[in-house]
């Protein structure tokens, strides 16, 4: 890597799917792997040491602490292309993340072309934050996607935002908003628009989306959204609860939500997502889910949302969450965030970044970086061979290379940069 500090398996460990060996003497590499994916973030680290010349000596065995280290982009309040979807993933690639999820439906726009449901895309898509330009993916655009991701061992896990967060498809069929007419959306307010959640409409509809969504997606999960649906009652949410999950089940996928779901019964093999850090209903939600059975994904919005701003001074960015430093990101620990939920329960870690305030890739990395290498140690590394002044130093040396490839990044002064 920001070479993660070496690392878990003695000599005669498994290295696991992911893990290698690596040794280097005078300039040459030997690596050693059980799977592709091990080679793969070999030679990734490999690269990183090389970056400043002629790798030097080491030998490394290294394997990540969690199987889940993800991104989630937010192509929804704005529209990102194919392109800028790419770079993305090149930049998870290069610190070893394994999960890309993108979040495809919002109040503001819709992204994924439906077959089955046309208007959804065309009509939906055409929307975004302030009015600005909206775009959506075709089924091929997807699959391209796909495609470059699995070339680098990263799974693309696609969020249809459910039962809330639904306006831009109201809006593309007033039969899913009762027959009144839904106004398209351009403000950032969230938790006004719901599904019915006793219509059967509903769920023709979401049988169609998942149904294709699932036939695109190789990955085994579907994630279904589920956060901030304050216009659906407790009782509705319920009842939607019930008729969704069998819809990704009958599609062979494992359930991915936001935290909110564990509030319903869940089904065997489910995947929470941890996020609001205000309050203790975060918490409780998170050990709800552990008393389901159900396994976590680790999102504390105030180390992790990198849509956050840094300081007061960052002109990106939101702060309900509160600054969010780049020490904010690196110092802590998954496994004791909250009081009843431990490693074991612990799919790994993610980090979105939702765009109500960027609109380029740009303005995406200039909140990613230095921040997402933080996260990167913290997904892949041993919480006790962590340091934050060791952290400092390898980040700092990634900043030539930033600056080469023309990767926007802030200066935050928590760093001495080069
Ligand atoms: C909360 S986190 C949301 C999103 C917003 C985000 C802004 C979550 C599951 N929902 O709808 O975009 O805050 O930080």
């Amino acid at each position: 890597m920001i070479v993660p500090a070496p690392a878990s398996p003695g000599p005669d460990e498994a290295l696991g799917p992911e893990g290698y060996r690596l040794e280097v003497r005078g300039g040459d590499a030997r690596i050693e792997a059980e799977g592709a994916a091990g080679r793969f973030y070999a030679e990734q680290t490999l690269r990183a040491l090389s970056a400043a010349g002629a790798p030097p000596d080491v030998t490394i065995a290294d394997r990540p602490r969690f199987a889940w280290r993800g991104v989630m982009l937010d192509v929804a309040r704005h529209f990102f292309g194919v392109d800028d979807v790419r770079r993305l993933i090149d930049h998870l690639a290069a610190y070893k993340l394994n999960v890309l999820h993108l979040h495809l439906s919002d109040d503001q726009g819709w992204r994924l072309a439906i077959e089955g449901w046309p208007q959804l895309a065309e009509y939906g898509g055409r929307t975004a934050v302030g009015g600005d330009p909206g775009g959506f993916y075709t089924q091929d655009d997807y699959r391209a996607i796909v495609r470059y991701a699995a070339e680098r061992f990263i799974t693309v896990v696609p969020e249809i935002d459910c039962p809330g967060h639904v306006q831009a498809a109201l809006a593309s069929y007033p039969e899913l908003a009762g027959g009144g007419a839904a106004e398209p959306y351009t403000g950032i307010e969230v938790g006004f628009s719901s599904l019915d959640a006793h219509a059967e409409e509903t769920y023709r509809f979401l049988g169609d989306v998942l149904g294709e969504l699932a036939a695109l997606t190789p990955g085994e999960f579907l994630h279904i959204g589920g956060d901030e649906a304050h216009s659906t009652s407790a009782e509705d949410y319920l009842a939607f609860m019930a008729r969704v999950q069998p819809l990704v089940a009958a599609q062979g996928k494992r359930l991915v939500g936001w935290e909110e779901i564990a509030s319903a019964p869940l089904r065997t093999g489910s995947v929470v997502q941890y996020w609001n850090t205000i309050g203790e209903r975060g918490h409780d939600l998170a050990r709800a889910a552990v008393a389901q059975g159900a396994q976590l994904i680790m999102s504390p919005a105030d180390k992790v949302y990198f849509d956050m701003k840094y300081d007061a001074s960052s002109p990106l960015g939101q702060d309900w969450a509160g600054h969010v430093e780049v020490r904010d990101s690196y110092e802590w620990d998954p496994a004791t965030l909250v009081e009843g939920v431990g490693e074991g329960a612990i799919l790994g870690i993610e980090a979105p970044v939702w765009t109500e305030t960027l609109r380029t890739l740009s303005d995406v990395e200039t909140m990613l970086f230095p921040r997402l290498c933080a996260f990167a140690e913290v997904a892949w590394t041993p919480q006790d061979t962590r340091d934050w002044e060791g952290f400092r130093a390898r980040v700092a040396a990634e900043a030539p290379r930033w600056d080469a490839a023309g990767v926007a990044y802030t200066r935050s002064p928590q760093i001495d940069w080069p």
